[in-house]
């Protein structure tokens, strides 16, 4: 392909005008082919980057390893730019478009080159759906392009789609130019120049100096939430870090669930879940991203935008998550994991026990004796979902999927039951604006301190959080009775002891069991101020091994463990500052009343 391929004016003037700035060696437009990925993946094993994996184990998959300053979205590096900063918010970093531009201009003039620039085409969606958004990334890492292919619909086939429409264009550059006769590093990059920057008022996305997951594949977390957001709420639809699952019931019924989940909460394992209960079915239709809108029949639905898993590798195993096993099985890509001496990956828990011998993530020598973990911990898998056996028949479907719920949730050892029910979407929008999650040791910081990350989209809202949750009151509002039921679930609570109560995985089918009860009107729940909890007879546990001093513990609602919170909840309210919708502060106030009461 090349510029002739297409008559989108737009793309052949942008394409020309950024060849202009960066100077790249070469360009070339990217077709999606098997042919051209196998290319770009030889020419990443020629320079290091990547290491095929013995194909008898991992056919057609490589593991590649990063520069250790460029191992993870970087948050602090990551701005929005609109003309006002009120637009964005307290909880984003705001930027003057202007500065940022002459900045950015600066740092990509020339930053190509040496290199050859790839033209991207992809899709976030299926091509064609009335949901999908079509954006066009221009990079220099064929390390990006062959990660695209696999996350995105691309090539051709989306150029063509394209015609000559509008599309989101998205400019990175790894930030390392080359010049004549300089050698090469496996994984070139600008570790302490970072720029992840959102123009969501153009729209554009310019990201420059980092090779590594979110910062890099900008269909994923730029266009796909930060942009898409911004759009969502301008044109009347929701763009949410959820994952969605499909429950089938003994009888057949189908319920569509959302999961919106912090990291390091088990969303991915979530979203393929094995259900335990006998006669209950799940599939898969997304781990990360929903783009949701309400139809001519009044009901909400979602695609997923993305075309496969950019998983957290490390913890995953056949007991934590045994379709993503298989759906990594081949065709993928491994960045920071392991390297066994047979020539396949390994992480921490991937297997029991550990292999005597393997090269960590720098590619050293290490044995359980060694310092420090084999796998980096945010190492990643980039897996094709069509490869996960528990894909929902409907998972491309181009009008998406009817939603029955959304889930809200986050790890919590205390205070936190189970599960329970909004009793309506006001209700559920003051939760789902209160979601918190503990950290963990995998993150920098103190363990256990109580993170408050709304809608877990606080890294990923790319406009001001108080507007974000007006729009969910209004979504609420135009949605009526077709409005999802919300519900809010803790798996990870724990009894004085410190013992986990919950045996988690797919026991949560039990959980996930009485929200379709709940819907279907056939669970009971007792009310109380923070909501409807299910009574003890409404649990689905049989063969579970589980005393029951232990699930009334799981289900307690304690006043005083609620109120204790609500101070922090009103601080936490105040640095989302006077947008918050009153009807969600109103919320608080009778939810304090009613601890109260
Ligand atoms: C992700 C994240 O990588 O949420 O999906 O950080
Ligand atoms: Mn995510």
């Amino acid at each position: 392909m090349n510029d002739a391929s297409t008559k989108n004016q737009k793309l052949v003037s942008w394409v020309k005008e950024v060849a202009e700035l960066c100077t790249p060696a070469d360009i070339h437009w990217c077709d999606g082919s098997q042919e051209e990925y196998d290319s770009m993946a030889q020419r990443l094993v020629d320079a290091g980057t990547f290491v095929r994996l013995n194909p008898d184990l991992r056919p057609n998959s490589y593991l590649a390893r990063s520069d250790t300053g460029d191992v993870a979205r970087v948050e602090d590096r990551t701005f929005i730019c609109t003309t006002n900063e009120d637009d964005v918010g307290p909880t984003n970093n705001w930027t003057e478009p202007e500065g940022m531009r002459k900045k950015l201009k600066g740092l990509f003039t020339g930053s190509m080159k040496g290199r050859t620039m790839f033209v991207i085409p992809f899709s976030m969606g299926p091509v064609g759906s009335e949901t999908a958004k079509i954006g066009v990334e221009i990079t220099d890492s064929p390390y990006v392009v062959c990660n695209m292919r696999i996350m995105t619909r691309i090539g051709s086939e989306v150029l063509e789609a394209l015609g000559e429409d509008d599309f989101l264009p998205c400019l990175h550059s790894i930030g390392a130019p080359l010049e004549p006769g300089q050698e090469d590093v496996f994984w070139p990059c600008d570790a302490e120049n970072k720029y992840i920057v959102h123009y969501p008022e153009e729209p554009s996305i310019w990201s420059y100096g980092s090779g590594y997951g979110g910062n890099a594949l900008l269909g994923k977390k730029c266009f796909a939430l930060r942009i898409a957001s911004t759009m969502a709420r301008n044109e009347g639809w929701m763009a949410e870090h959820m994952l969605i699952l499909g429950l089938t019931s003994p009888e057949k019924k189908k319920t569509y669930i959302g999961g919106a989940f912090p990291s390091a909460c088990g969303k991915t394992n979530l979203a393929m879940i094995q259900p335990t209960i006998p006669g209950w079915e799940a599939t898969c239709v997304g781990d990360d991203i929903a783009w949701m809108r309400q139809k001519a029949d009044g009901k909400l639905y979602a695609i997923n935008p993305e075309a496969g898993f950019f998983g957290v590798a490390p913890g995953t195993s056949e007991h934590s998550n045994g379709n993503a096993m298989t759906a990594l099985a081949k065709n993928s890509i491994f960045t920071n994991t392991a390297l066994k001496p047979n020539g396949d990956i390994w992480w921490e828990e991937m297997t029991e026990e550990t292999p005597p011998e393997l090269e960590d993530w720098h590619a050293d020598k290490w044995t359980p004796a060694s310092e420090g973990k084999a796998s980096n911990p945010n190492a990643r898998y980039t897996a094709p979902a069509s490869q996960c056996p528990v894909m929902d028949p409907e998972w491309e479907n181009p009008e998406g999927v009817p939603m029955s719920a959304f889930i809200f949730g986050g790890r919590r050892s205390n205070v936190v039951p189970l599960v329970f029910e909004a009793k309506n979407w006001l209700q559920g929008v003051f939760l789902g604006s209160i979601m918190a999650s503990e950290t963990t040791a995998a993150a920098a910081g103190a363990v256990g301190k109580l993170r408050r990350d709304p809608f877990a989209m606080l890294p990923f809202c790319g406009y001001h959080m108080g507007d974000y949750i007006k729009h969910w009151v209004g979504m609420g509002e135009k949605l009526g009775d077709n409005a999802p039921r919300i519900f809010y679930v803790n798996w990870f609570r724990k009894d004085a002891d410190g013992n986990w109560l919950w045996p988690g995985f797919g026991e949560n089918s039990r959980v996930l069991k009485w929200i379709c009860e709940r819907i279907d009107g056939k669970a009971d729940a007792q009310d109380t101020p923070i909501g409807l909890v299910p009574t003890l007879e409404s649990l689905d546990l049989n063969g579970l091994d589980i005393p029951e001093s232990d699930v009334s513990e799981l289900i307690a609602v304690r006043a005083e463990d609620w109120l204790q919170e609500i101070p922090e909840i009103r601080e936490f309210f105040s640095t989302v500052g006077n947008q918050l919708p009153s009807q969600v502060l109103a919320e608080l106030d009778s939810l304090e009343a009613s601890l109260k009461g």
